[in-house]
């Protein structure tokens, strides 16, 4: 992308009414507009990093063998009504009735959709286990939105829906779960911990959330300092293995580590020594939860097993806050002058600045970087505007690439151009070649 071609509407002001650094940095980066109160437009730079958080996402769940699918926004009120959650949602959800006065509502979740399609078509314990989710919108009327895309009224969701013979098989489904959402917040360049925390309206007793500690974060954490030093890195699980997906469970929930709804601190003290006990703020990114039959009690989804009888089926349900993910990423991932963007998640893979834009040695290189990188399957940011550069840098370095390659005639002379890394400021000058080489290694 060509930046005099693009649409990156960068805000030199401070907006005054982003009260965190996620917030205010989206803003200024011309990432997202407020539509209104809670609910965003995004702009083409914030839809980019939005597109690559699914796309990981959605590569870690097809991984896991879940499968892929798209629900309505809208729902009918009546499978709400079944479940009984229709008068449990409250205010948080937003009614809508249609011309023929039939009551509507905008999803704040699927369990109920999805149960009503499984008890369509599955009878048979033959088809399961069965894990279907989708990456969709969905509406909470939040009584204090706030922090920009964290806490929206308007947000997009991934969730995901296990269905399973017993308990045992929807335990398997909770822990596969666990490990897909440990491999995806770490190919997002985050540290996301799982504790323990209540169900609050989805139900069930087994349940965690994903926390990335951060000062903002709205949530109060408790939790022993060990589990900072657990990485889920490169292993490969076999999803299918009960024991492999229960091993990565045990160890990354057997320390404690809970939100202040489930904390005691009496058991805080009985099984970590005080060198170990922190308290933190942290964003919740995502949660999983197994609620068994509740909602296949109430809404009749029931499968024959393989003695014959007839069961209601077992169920849980998986979230991870697509759009929140940006803010928590930016929260973990930023310094005064901008965004760092963790190469993972990253809206371009390098920035070119040309420092004499119409000098024809310089003007030669950035095209020939620019054409090579998209040769090699880049995506970069070509900033080919008359700016002086220090403006073109101010930009780069706010928007938060993670490389920048530096292009001037002074280098050229030498035959150099400079590659910048943003996160720790260091630059490396080297051939264009070499640094396209760089490039491809890096993200290799
Ligand atoms: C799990 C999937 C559920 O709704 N039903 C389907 C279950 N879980 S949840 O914890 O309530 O939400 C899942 C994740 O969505 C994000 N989230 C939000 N993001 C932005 N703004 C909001 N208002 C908001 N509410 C929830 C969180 O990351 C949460 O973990």
């Amino acid at each position: 992308m060509r930046l005099s071609r693009y649409f990156l509407p960068v805000l030199k002001e401070t907006p005054s009414e982003a009260q965190i650094v996620s917030h205010r940095l989206m803003l200024r980066a011309g990432m997202i507009k407020q539509a209104s109160a809670g609910i965003y437009s995004w702009l083409p730079l914030g839809y980019k990093v939005l597109r690559r958080i699914e796309q990981i996402v959605h590569e870690e769940q097809m991984r896991a063998g879940h499968i892929p699918m798209l629900m309505p926004t809208l729902q009918s009120a009546e499978l709400w009504r079944e479940s009984g959650r229709y008068d449990d949602y409250g205010q948080e959800m937003l009614r809508i009735t249609d011309r023929h006065g039939r009551d509507m509502l905008y999803g704040p979740t699927n369990e109920e959709l999805i149960t009503d399609i499984f008890r369509s078509h599955i009878t048979s314990y033959r088809d399961l286990p069965l894990t279907l989710y989708h990456i969709q919108w969905k509406f909470r009327d939040e009584i204090r939105p706030r922090f920009g895309v964290m806490r929206g009224r308007e947000f997009l969701m991934k969730d995901g829906y296990n269905f399973d013979v017993d308990k045992d098989a929807a335990l398997h489904a909770y822990n596969r779960h666990l490990v897909s959402y440990l491999r995806s917040y770490e190919r997002m360049g985050l540290q996301a911990i799982p504790m323990r925390a209540d169900s609050g309206p989805i139900g069930g007793d087994d349940t965690h959330e994903f926390l990335v500690l951060a000062e903002t974060g709205e949530s109060e954490v408790f939790y022993d300092s060990e589990i900072t030093d657990l990485r889920f890195g490169d292993r490969a699980v076999d999803y299918d293995s009960v024991a492999e997906c229960q091993a990565v469970l045990e160890e990354f929930t057997s320390r404690y580590a809970r939100t202040d709804e489930t904390h005691d601190e009496a058991t805080f003290h009985a099984q970590v020594p005080e060198a170990r006990r922190r308290s933190a703020r942290g964003i919740e990114v995502g949660q999983i939860f197994y609620f068994g039959t509740k909602y296949s009690e109430a809404m009749g989804a029931v499968v024959v097993n393989a003695k014959g009888e007839r069961v209601p089926v077992h169920m849980g349900s998986h979230g991870i806050g697509v759009s929140r993910l940006l803010g928590a990423i930016i929260e973990a991932s930023h310094d005064e002058k901008g965004i760092i963007w963790p190469e993972g998640v990253t809206p371009f893979h390098a920035g070119i600045v040309n420092l004499k834009q119409g000098d024809s040695a310089a003007d030669a290189a950035c095209e020939g970087l620019y054409k090579a990188l998209i040769s090699k399957g880049f995506e970069p940011l070509y900033d080919d505007r008359t700016d002086r550069a220090g403006a073109k840098f101010a930009t780069m370095d706010l928007i938060g690439l993670p490389w920048r390659i530096t292009v001037g005639p002074r280098g050229l002379e030498k035959g150099v151009v400079e590659l910048t890394s943003r996160r720790n400021g260091e630059s490396e000058e080297m051939s264009p070649e070499a640094a396209v080489d760089r490039i491809a290694q890096i993200y290799g």
